[in-house]
């Protein structure tokens, strides 16, 4: 019997009783002794109890409706704490609540001691968890399929505003959430030789690869619950071990450092997250965890298939396989190896199957996001894939030819083997041909995938380019994040929004309903409180809640432009200093992010954040008219701070070059107005918000593209404003740090030079529309409608909507729709 079957009075008391006995029986500890740390556990083990009881009713129904399941292969899956939200699922939170302070002890406080689970970098990773959270709450049958690394993204720490990089260990108390299966491990290959290919591209026939070193994949399984429980997936993460633990041979002979090697360098594979976004860097330990995960996934979905439908031919009728960029991309190898050389399918079949089973996202333009692996280490390490490939791009070069426009230069640039240097495997080429749709996650950015990176590819390979514009899961970014917000506009609608989403838009009526207003706003007021408790304690910066909370959070990078920020922030404080008793709208910059520990021009932007945090706070001809604050230690539980009290949110990428974006979404929806310029998911959100309730600035994708062309220099813009030119003398100057003058020359050289992100370019305009905020702000009725706005017409935008569209267009997985099912 399940605490969800209990009649409502009934509940609170079962999870008291839960509780107490995974304390005492489970953690032996008395009531007593229990730290906060085991209050947590015992709570955590309770709901994990549920969820685990759903999962075990909801599980055979698919099995005997022979339903399609989805994959979701994904490197990163940064899930955060999962505490309140399977709680908030299950609408156990008032119970749970209640029950802990009948031992009177905080639920606030357990929650807060759960460790963030950072599996990720940041967007692409957040996506994963997001569409899992979704898939489970729509009833799409899926498992996840990542890494339990064993530390996570490091934690950030600022030393003289510099940042530094800390482990993160977020398994230290165990993790609770989990359940490993050691029935169901897997043997991954590394190395060795292979025999008995032959020799005849046109119908290769089965090989036997011998590998050299083998690892273990254990099973690691969190699961998952829906929306009310109703449905549940699991979140299979794969951990490694030594086939044999200590080489007993080895350590026979009394070479136990020897025997003990060959361990650390099995558990090395899950060891740590890379945590360098958008720039590969070719590491062979990386290539080792794409193929270990993306191998330990194919097995145990082919295993699944073979246990329950026995007929490997039938296997796309039973699995899509979706591949989160191109770090899965080995998956259309291993597939084909599987097929052929175990299953002994002929080629042909093998192919029509893999490109049957096999759909992939991509979710970069930049050019040097693009994996690519040296031929030669490949070969080392996959040496029977590495002859897969050459054998799909022998079928692919020679469909290219038969096209009339085909020349060198085109096969050139199509082959999924770079040839321009030392040679290389292009692995965004191979999940393109190995699949049957290639997704963008915006509409720009599909079009410009179109444009660019896949035009070549589209000439001749049969792949099918659509686009899914991303999604954020609401029940983390809403109802979790701003329960008091859920709350208001359940009352004020009804909760269907909470299975809905598209019932949000009935919130339209109430952005200019007075009580409604007020509310709303004593809301925001609320959470801004909140966050400027966060930065006191984090930052010791006291901040004035009634100001206007700016804030940019997301992956430091140059072309999401901070530094555009950073500049209009000196352009204010300069402008404070000519007029100190001018009237200005008093706003606090926040911002928050990591860098890749490798980027030093990242590094920089965070040093500059902080030391003209430091100018700006402490000058007191400043007072409250202006704050920058730059949090340390970005992760999903501190978003979940700093996104329900923001005001404004910074959308100031380059034109064209980021791809989506979610958190432009996550701060709309909860009622943030939107500066950005027309890139990646802004511009639908501006389409969707109204253009009047958006703050628009900046050169578009074309004019940007135009502009490279000419290769204007910065310097030009550089002369048209005065007033840039006094901000980059001001940072010339050493105005910032005084310590060292010379710090940010060569950040202003790149601007002067080439401005490749064209910050100067855009800044005239990006200060118009600043100030356009400013004015906006001075009209309270004007500020809070659009902010309410905002967050009826980001319905759209749920996660629920776009898993809906992968399984409608790519995954072909029937489903009800939300109005017609219930
Ligand atoms: C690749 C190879 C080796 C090491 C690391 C990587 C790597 C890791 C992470 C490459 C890329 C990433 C992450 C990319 C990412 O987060 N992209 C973002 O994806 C979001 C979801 O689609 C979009 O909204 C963002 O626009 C996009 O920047």
């Amino acid at each position: 019997m399940s605490i969800l079957d209990l009649r409502p009075e009934q509940k609170s008391s079962a999870v008291k009783d839960s509780i107490e006995r995974h304390l005492v029986l489970g953690l032996g500890k008395s009531l007593k002794e229990a730290t906060l740390q085991d209050w947590y556990r015992a709570t955590a083990l309770t709901a994990r109890d549920v969820v685990t009881r759903r999962w075990l009713n909801v599980r055979p129904s698919n099995k005997e409706l022979g339903k399609k399941r989805v994959y979701y292969l994904s490197i990163e899956f940064l899930i955060g704490r999962l505490l309140f939200s399977v709680l908030t699922s299950l609408d156990l939170v008032d119970e749970v609540r209640e029950a802990l302070a009948d031992f009177g002890v905080s639920l606030d406080d357990v929650r807060k001691v759960e460790p963030d689970a950072a599996l990720g970098n940041g967007g692409l990773g957040r996506l994963a968890a997001c569409y899992l959270d979704s898939m489970t709450s729509v009833g799409i049958p899926a498992y996840g399929y990542g890494i339990r690394y064993e530390h996570g993204l490091f934690a950030q720490r600022f030393r003289d505003g510099w940042q530094e990089e800390y482990p993160e260990l977020w398994l230290k108390t165990g993790n609770p959430w989990e359940l490993t299966r050691p029935e169901k491990e897997y043997e991954i290959g590394f190395g060795g030789s292979v025999e008995g290919a032959e020799d005849n591209p046109e119908n290769p026939g089965p090989a036997v690869w011998t590998p050299t070193d083998t690892v273990i994949a254990t099973t690691h399984d969190v699961p998952v619950i829906g929306w009310r429980g109703e449905h549940a997936n699991i979140l299979r993460l794969w951990g490694a071990r030594p086939i044999d633990p200590i080489r007993l041979s080895a350590f026979n002979e009394g070479d136990y450092v020897g025997a003990m090697s060959a361990k650390i360098q099995a558990e090395a594979i899950t060891r740590i997250l890379y945590p360098n976004d958008h720039t590969p860097q070719g590491q062979e330990l990386r290539l080792r965890q794409e193929y270990f995960f993306t191998a330990a996934s194919l097995a145990d979905i082919v295993r699944r298939h073979m246990e329950q439908v026995g007929d490997i031919r039938k296997l796309s009728a039973f699995a899509a396989i979706q591949l989160n960029d191109t770090h899965p991309a080995i998956a259309v190898a291993e597939l084909m190896r599987i097929l052929v050389d175990l299953h002994g399918l002929s080629w042909h079949e093998a192919w029509t199957i893999t490109r049957e089973t096999i759909s992939f996202t991509n979710h970069t333009l930049l050019p040097e996001a693009l994996e690519k692996w040296p031929v030669a280490l490949f070969g080392r390490i996959l040496p029977r894939h590495l002859q897969i490939i050459y054998l799909i791009n022998w079928h692919h070069l020679k469909n290219a030819r038969t096209k009339d426009f085909a020349d060198d230069g085109f096969l050139f640039r199509i082959s999924l083997i770079d040839e321009s240097g030392d040679k290389a495997v292009r692995m965004a080429h191979l999940a393109y041909v190995g699949s049957h749709h290639v997704n963008g996650v915006s509409q720009l950015h599909t079009e410009l995938l179109k444009e660019t990176v896949f035009q070549d590819l589209a000439k001749v390979a049969p792949t099918v380019i659509v686009n899914k514009t991303n999604g954020i899961a609401f029940r983390r970014w809403l109802h979790e994040a701003n329960p008091a917000l859920a709350k208001l506009i359940a009352d004020t609608i009804g909760d269907a929004f909470m299975s809905d989403p598209t019932r949000l838009l009935d919130l339209e009526r109430y952005a200019t309903d007075a009580s409604f207003v007020a509310q709303f706003e004593k809301i925001r007021q609320q959470n801004k409180t909140a966050l400027a408790k966060v930065v006191r304690e984090a930052s010791n910066v006291q901040l004035d809640a009634s100001a206007l909370f700016d804030v940019q959070i997301k992956r430091i990078h140059e072309y999401k432009r901070q530094c555009l920020n950073l500049l209009e922030a000196i352009a204010c404080y300069l402008d404070i200093k000519d007029e100190p008793h001018r009237d200005v709208l008093p706003r606090v910059k926040i911002l928050s992010g990591k860098a890749a520990p490798g980027y030093a021009r990242a590094k920089l932007i965070i040093k500059l954040a902080n030391d003209i945090a430091r100018v700006v706070n402490n000058d007191p001809a400043v007072g409250d008219k202006l704050k920058v604050v730059f949090v340390p230690n970005y992760n999903v539980s501190l978003a979940e701070v700093l996104i329900p009290a923001a005001d404004l949110s910074e959308q100031i990428s380059t034109a064209g070059m980021e791809a989506s974006g979610t958190g432009n979404m996550k701060l709309a929806l909860n009622g943030a107005l939107t500066i950005g310029t027309l890139d990646g998911a802004n511009i639908e959100i501006r389409e969707r918000v109204g253009a009047e309730n958006f703050f628009l600035f900046g050169m578009t994708a074309d004019q940007v593209a135009e502009k490279k062309q000419d290769r204007v220099p910065g310097g030009d813009a550089v002369q048209h404003s005065q007033r840039l030119q006094r901000v980059i003398e001001a940072l010339s100057s050493g105005l910032f740090s005084p310590d060292d003058d010379s710090r940010y020359h060569p950040l202003i050289a790149d601007l002067l030079v080439f401005d490749p992100y064209m910050t100067c370019l855009d800044f005239e305009d990006y200060w118009r529309a600043q100030r356009e905020v400013d004015a906006h702000r001075r009209n309270p009725a004007a500020w809070w409608k659009a902010s309410i706005l905002n967050t009826a017409r980001m319905a759209w935008f749920s996660s629920d909507r776009a898993v809906r569209e992968y399984a409608d267009d790519i995954w072909r997985i029937p489903l009800s729709h939300p109005g017609n099912d219930r």
